[in-house]
């Protein structure tokens, strides 16, 4: 079985993180360099790499982070919108290889995001 991740970690509580929501599909707990006043990431305790390796049978899971960025987007108050980003591969700059959402928010954001 490959190494753990550092979100596995965190997720199987072998790390500590400010986790803000739970369930038995995700966790969502707040990013360690946060670049806004709210950084969360959602991410699925199924440890897909990235969006580059989703499968059809992952449809579901993926919904279901959406879902979940909408309730913390609510319970962090983020009235006035907010931006979810997922990063891919080398290019997208993704270092952590754990399919996971950046839910950001609580300060204007510029476009584009380069
Ligand atoms: P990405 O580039 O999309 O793979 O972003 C990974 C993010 O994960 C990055 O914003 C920093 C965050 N991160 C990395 N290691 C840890 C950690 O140990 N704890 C927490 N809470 N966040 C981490």
């Amino acid at each position: 079985m490959a190494d753990k991740t550092v979100f596995q970690k965190i997720l199987d509580k072998e790390m500590p993180a400010e986790f803000v929501y739970e369930d038995e599909l995700c966790g969502a707990f707040r990013d360690v360099k946060p670049v806004a006043p709210t950084h969360v990431l959602i991410v699925p305790r199924r440890a897909i790499p990235s969006v580059g390796e989703l499968v059809a049978d992952d449809r579901l899971i993926v919904g279901h982070l959406f879902r979940v960025a909408r309730i913390v987007a609510e319970k962090e108050g983020l009235t006035e919108g907010y931006r979810l980003v997922v990063n891919c591969g080398k290019h997208g700059q993704q270092v952590v290889p754990h399919l996971h959402l950046h839910l950001l928010g609580g300060k204007q954001m510029g476009w584009p995001p380069l």
